[in-house]
C-alpha cells in the first residue's frame, strides 16, 4: 500500500461523536503506521481559530482554515482528521473543491439523542437561552446532502462505527489500515 493522504471531514451536531469516533481513529491508523494529524473543532478554537465566535461569518472562517490546513497536510501524505460541526452546506462544498482527496463522513445522530446525553451541558443552557446561535438549537445545521458515509452513530459503539467508517473508506479507495510499506 502506497502512502496515501486523505482528508476525512466529520460533520454533525455537537455531541453527535465526532470527536469519540475521530480519536479511535486517529489510534488505529498510528497502529498501522499511518501519519494521521487530528484538527478538533474544540482545539482549534484554542488556537488556529481562537479570534472567532459562532456567527456564520466566523463559522466559515473557522471552516475555511481547518480545510486549508487539511488540504496541506493530505496532498503530503498525511491522514487529515476534521471534526468541526461544519453546518454550513457552502462552507463544506468549498472544502471539498479545494482538496483532492476528500471523504465527507456525516455523523448522523438525532438532536434529542445527543441534548439527552449532553456531554458538556451546553444544550441545557443553550435551551435555557444562555447560549445564543447554538447549533440545532437556535441555529441551523444543514443536513449533508452529499457525504461518502453516513454513520447513524446512536445505533452502534464507538467501536463499532469506527469498523464501518473503515470497511466504506475501503470501498471508496482509501485501504487506510493495511500497513503503509512505501
Ligand atoms: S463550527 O460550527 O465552526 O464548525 P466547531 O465544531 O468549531 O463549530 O465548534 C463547536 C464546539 O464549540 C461545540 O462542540 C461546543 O463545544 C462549542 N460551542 C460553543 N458555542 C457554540 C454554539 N453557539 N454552537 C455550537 N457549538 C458551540
Amino acid at each position: 500500500v502506497q502512502k496515501q493522504g486523505v482528508t476525512l471531514w466529520f460533520t454533525g451536531l455537537s455531541g453527535a461523536g465526532k470527536s469519540t469516533l475521530a480519536n479511535i481513529m486517529v489510534e488505529r491508523l498510528r497502529s498501522a503506521g499511518r501519519q494521521v494529524e487530528l484538527l478538533d473543532g474544540d482545539e482549534v478554537r484554542t488556537n488556529l481559530t481562537a479570534d472567532l465566535g459562532f456567527s456564520k461569518e466566523d463559522r466559515d472562517e473557522n471552516i475555511k482554515r481547518i480545510a486549508y490546513v487539511s488540504k496541506l497536510l493530505s496532498r503530503n501524505g498525511v491522514v487529515a482528521i476534521t471534526a468541526a460541526i461544519s453546518p454550513y452546506h457552502e462552507a463544506r462544498a468549498k472544502a471539498r473543491a479545494e482538496i483532492d482527496d476528500f471523504v465527507e463522513i456525516f455523523i448522523d445522530c438525532p438532536i434529542e439523542i445527543c441534548a439527552q446525553r449532553d456531554v458538556k451541558g451546553l444544550y441545557a443552557k443553550a435551551m435555557a437561552g444562555e447560549i445564543p446561535h447554538f447549533t440545532g438549537v437556535s441555529d441551523p445545521y444543514e443536513v449533508p446532502e452529499d457525504a461518502e458515509i453516513v454513520i447513524p452513530s446512536h445505533k452502534h459503539s464507538p467501536d463499532e462505527s469506527v469498523d464501518l467508517i473503515f470497511e466504506q473508506l475501503s470501498r471508496l479507495g482509501y485501504p487506510l489500515l493495511e500497513m503503509v510499506t512505501a
